[in-house]
């Protein structure tokens, strides 16, 4: 069992988040960034832009990721035992490149009510502070959703650049995880993420998020898959398991499944960005 120790839970109710969390070998994380790697080379752009989501779609690798026990085990401890894989996001900054994420929270546009969800970042490269980690802003979960700027920064990794200004830097802590470890994020929680300034990629696949089986999408449609547990309020549409890599019957749902998202992330914005 590697449900989260008293400890663990503590931490993550009084922080917001909580890490390092093992759960892939070294093995397991090095065939994620094969699968990436492959799809980038025979498909090229399919995963990027709004194609970086919903990608345990269209391939059965990042789909049996999503349902790692040790992952659903953690996640079980902090929203119960009906759990709902909503979506996934790669987060990938490569080496000489300026990708950044602004501090934010991620309940801001993504429309989950109420929050009993978590997202999980899977370290599938290190990710450290070097190459751009994750900062956490510890306790800020505990306070309302703040404003946001929506700044559409070309090379801010989120989809409308959305900014919470006058972040305390050194009040953050960085997420420091070696490839296969993860870390647990609330809601509510400000976080972001720097430069990576080394010289190999910061890969980050990430379930966003794991929903309890109460949690609606009041902004628009998702598609879930069932993880554990009873889907006691059956709220949303069923998406497809992967029946390969790539399967053009699973790209056909995915690019619905991807269109859907997009009307939730830039449902009342100004206009789109490139996610
Ligand atoms: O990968 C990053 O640096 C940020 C990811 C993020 O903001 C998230 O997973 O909510």
């Amino acid at each position: 069992m590697t449900n989260l120790s008293e400890q663990q839970i503590k931490f993550y109710n009084e922080k917001g988040y909580v890490a390092p969390i093992d759960v892939l070998s070294i093995q397991e994380a090095n065939e994620i960034r094969e699968e990436i790697e492959t799809i980038e080379k025979k498909w090229p752009n399919a995963i990027e832009g709004l194609g970086r989501n919903y990608v345990h779609m269209i391939s059965p690798v990042f789909n049996n990721v999503c349902l790692n026990n040790k992952i659903l085990d953690a996640v079980e401890s902090i929203i119960g035992k009906n759990i709902l894989i909503c979506g996934t996001t790669l987060f990938i900054k490569n080496a000489n490149e300026k990708g950044f994420v602004s501090f934010h929270q991620d309940a801001k546009y993504i429309g989950l009510e109420p929050h009993n969800w978590v997202t999980a970042w899977i370290a599938v490269t290190n990710s450290n502070e070097e190459n751009g980690c994750m900062r956490m802003w510890p306790g800020s979960h505990k306070e309302d959703l703040k404003n946001h700027e929506q700044k559409f920064d070309e090379d801010n990794l989120l989809t409308r650049g959305q900014t919470i200004e006058n972040v305390p830097i050194e009040e953050t802590e960085p997420v420091i995880l070696k490839a296969g470890q993860m870390s647990l994020h609330h809601p509510t929680v400000i976080h972001g993420s720097g430069l990576n300034r080394s010289n190999d990629r910061r890969i980050g696949f990430v379930v966003q998020s794991y929903i309890g089986s109460n949690v609606d999408q009041v902004l628009g449609k998702i598609y879930v898959q069932k993880a554990r547990g009873e889907d006691t309020h059956q709220f949303h549409e069923y998406s497809n398991v992967p029946k390969g890599l790539m399967v053009k019957e699973d790209i056909i749902s995915w690019n619905k499944a991807k269109d859907e998202l997009s009307k939730i992330f830039y449902s009342g914005a100004t206009k789109k960005g490139k996610y």
